[in-house]
Order: C-alpha cells, then sequence, then structure tokens
C-alpha cells in the first residue's frame, strides 16, 4: 500500500508564494486522492503489489487496459506530486556547479532554461506539467506532459517540475497562471533539484 509522504515543511511555510489552504488541499486531498485511487487499482492486481511506484510506471504497457490507465492517471499522479512538494522549499538552496555546467551546456544559460521552463508551463493547454529532464547522457531538456503524465521512461528522468492544474493555484492566483509559475520560482530549491541531477 503506498502512503502519502509527510512535507519537509508546513502548510503555510510557502507564504506567500504558495498558500497554506491550497497546500492543504492540494496534499492532503488531491495527492492523497491519486494514492487512494491507486491503492485501490492494486486490489484487484495482487501480482502487481510487490512493485515500486516507478516500477509500476515503467511496466505500466504489460498491464490490462485498466490497470495501465489507473498506473498513468495515479501512480502517475503520486510519482509526479511527490517530486514537485519535495522541490519547494522555505528556505531554498543554492544549484550545484555541476548542474550549472549542464544547463549552460544545453541552453547556453541559465536565464535561458527558466525563459523555456516558464514558456512551457504557461503554454500547457488544460491541466498537466512543465518538466526539466535528464536523459540517460545527462542532457537536459524542457518537456510538457498532459494530466498525470510522466516523463519518467526507462531513458530519462525528470529532476524538476511544476504542477499547471487549476487546483495548483486557482485559490490565490485564480487566472493568472503566468504569476503562480513566478511564485513557484521563488520558492523552487535549486539544492533540490541539482541533487535530483546528481541522482
Ligand atoms: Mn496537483
Amino acid at each position: 500500500m503506498f502512503e502519502l509522504p509527510k512535507l519537509k515543511y508546513e502548510y503555510n511555510a510557502l507564504e506567500p508564494f504558495v498558500d497554506a489552504k491550497t497546500m492543504e488541499i492540494h496534499h492532503s486531498k488531491h495527492h492523497q486522492g491519486y494514492i487512494n485511487k491507486l491503492n485501490a487499482a492494486l486490489e484487484s492486481h495482487a501480482d502487481k503489489k510487490g512493485l515500486s511506484l516507478s516500477e509500476l510506471l515503467l511496466q505500466k504497457d504489460s498491464f490490462d487496459s485498466q490497470l495501465q490507465k489507473a498506473v498513468q492517471n495515479h501512480a502517475g499522479g503520486h510519482f509526479n506530486h511527490c517530486l514537485f512538494f519535495d522541490i519547494m522549499s522555505p528556505t531554498p538552496g543554492e544549484m550545484s556547479q555541476e548542474l550549472s555546467a549542464q544547463i549552460e551546456a544545453d541552453f547556453g544559460s541559465k536565464d535561458n532554461m527558466i525563459e523555456e521552463f516558464f514558456n512551457a508551463a504557461a503554454s500547457v493547454f488544460g491541466s498537466g506539467w512543465a518538466w526539466l529532464v535528464k536523459d540517460e547522457n545527462g542532457k537536459l531538456t524542457v518537456q510538457k506532459t498532459s494530466n498525470q503524465d510522466t516523463p519518467l521512461t526507462d531513458s530519462q528522468a525528470p529532476i524538476m517540475g511544476i504542477d499547471v492544474w487549476e487546483h495548483a493555484y486557482y485559490l490565490k492566483y485564480q487566472n493568472k497562471r503566468p504569476d503562480y509559475i513566478k511564485a513557484f520560482m521563488s520558492v523552487l530549491d535549486w539544492q533540490k533539484v541539482s541533487d535530483n541531477f546528481r541522482a
């Protein structure tokens, strides 16, 4: 059974950038909801219960269509939210030299990468995510996914991502998604993103 990870900070710790009410609902209702639905889907698939979250996502194409859809949406939702909550911090750290050098190699500069990430997040149509993704050679790209699809595959893994579903920002920012993206960048823990890059 999958369980909701505890946050490393209080619901109000990211104020004023991300408000406490949004954090509470997002974590305790939305993230918990994906976990509940994932666990429910696995109830009838006892042979899959020993698989890790990553294994479920990487193997889902071999599952029956009902479980495949449940894993895509709810294991994806669980995985994506774990990363998202983990890379925000009330005391964001600095980017490593290693990540900084890779960003310069792949985007020319940190500003260019942030601009591309910002534009990706702002232009997701409907509900979805924008990502910074590392491939098997360490190369970085900005990507977008719809719904709870995740960029995790055998050959690439997300190291940073922003949830642009309206539930992530509507209470405080309403239709002003760009303001929310800017706020997210203010609480983004580059040290954690650097750890994910190194992993
Ligand atoms: Mn969400």
